[in-house]
């Protein structure tokens, strides 16, 4: 089954966001397999951040990124990492369709409140650097059977 990493960022930590972001990504249907709040290290903001090394908004970007917690988490199910890019919305929450999550909470792409992976390979990549094998569950969901044909 496919898995994506997520991230809700210290402003949606700071901002009460967590449960609201867990609840979408619950009521639609995913299922979660990872959760930790984290305070993180600089080498691993910049890991995780590498392909934008080059950016001018890098530093700050790292720098905001470990000023506070964030919640690292593993969603599972059909589709999930597309699925979750449309349940965040745009990058730019001004640009963001009312709906998801940067559309209803956002205003600022520096404060857009969580990350998705982009893509199934940046998702294991994503995946393995956040997290152990032994911080994962792997577990079937009773609801399975109204989910799924
Ligand atoms: P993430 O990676 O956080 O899910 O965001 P996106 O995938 O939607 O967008 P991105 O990779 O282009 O940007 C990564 C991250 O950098 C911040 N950012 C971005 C910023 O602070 N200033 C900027 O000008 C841009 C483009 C926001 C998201």
């Amino acid at each position: 089954m496919e898995r994506t990493f997520i991230m809700i960022k210290p402003d949606g930590v700071q901002r009460g966001l967590v449960g609201e972001v867990i609840g979408r990504f619950e009521a639609k249907g995913f299922t979660l397999v990872g959760l930790k709040l984290m305070s993180v290290p600089q080498e691993l903001a910049e890991e995780h951040y590498d392909v934008h090394k080059e950016r001018p908004f890098f530093g700050s970007l790292v720098e905001f990124i470990c000023s506070s917690p964030v919640v690292a988490m593993v969603w599972e199910g059909d589709g999930v990492v597309t699925s979750a890019r449309k349940l965040i919305g745009a990058t730019n929450p001004l640009s963001a369709e009312p709906g998801t999550i940067r559309g209803d909470f956002g205003v600022s792409v520096g404060r857009n409140l969580i990350h998705g992976s982009d893509a199934i390979e940046t998702a294991k990549r994503e995946i393995d650097l956040w997290f152990n094998e032994k911080e994962l569950s792997s577990w079937e969901p009773t609801l399975k059977t109204w989910l799924y044909e």
